[in-house]
């Protein structure tokens, strides 16, 4: 089944959204398979976000994802990446929906609560900078038949 990797930002954490977003996800009908509150480190950042290396707002990128604790998270269900980043919006809240994460909660680009993987590579190269296999839990979610079937 298809998995996702998720941080609730450090603004997510300080403005008490984190309750809030998690009520979402449960609702949506991903299943939250890892889940951690930490201070994300320099080096955790920079591999994250190598991607953005030598952008200009990459240095501030970096500052504002280590700043505080944030909650990383893996997310599992069918097409659990593209559901989940079009649940978050838009990079930019000018453009994000209402509906969603970014569109409901924030208004500025840099401060916009919350990341997921935008395909299943960076998926692999994102929850591998921040979780075991040990951390991952192995569990059946009762009511899966009620979200999706196995088949067609
Ligand atoms: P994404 O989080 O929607 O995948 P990316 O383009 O990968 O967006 O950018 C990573 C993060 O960098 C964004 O979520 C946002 O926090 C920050 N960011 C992106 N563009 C800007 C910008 O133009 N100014 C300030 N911060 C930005
Ligand atoms: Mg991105």
């Amino acid at each position: 089944m298809e998995r996702t990797f998720v941080i609730l930002k450090p603004d997510a954490v300080q403005r008490g959204l984190t309750g809030t977003i998690i009520q979402r996800i449960e609702q949506k009908g991903l299943k939250i398979i890892a889940m951690k509150l930490l201070t994300i480190t320099i080096e955790q950042a920079e591999k994250q976000y190598e991607c953005h290396k030598g952008k200009p707002f990459y240095p501030s990128l970096i500052a504002f994802m280590t700043s505080g604790p944030s909650v990383a998270m893996i997310l599992e269900g069918r097409n659990a990446v593209a559901i989940f980043r079009k649940f978050i919006g838009s990079t930019d809240p000018v453009q994000s929906e209402p509906g969603t994460i970014r569109g409901d909660f924030s208004i500025d680009v840099k401060h916009n609560l919350i990341h997921a993987s935008d395909c299943e590579i960076s998926f692999k190269h994102e929850s591998s900078i921040y979780f075991s296999d040990e951390e991952i839990q192995k569990y059946k979610l009762s009511l899966k038949g009620w979200l999706y079937y196995e088949g067609k």
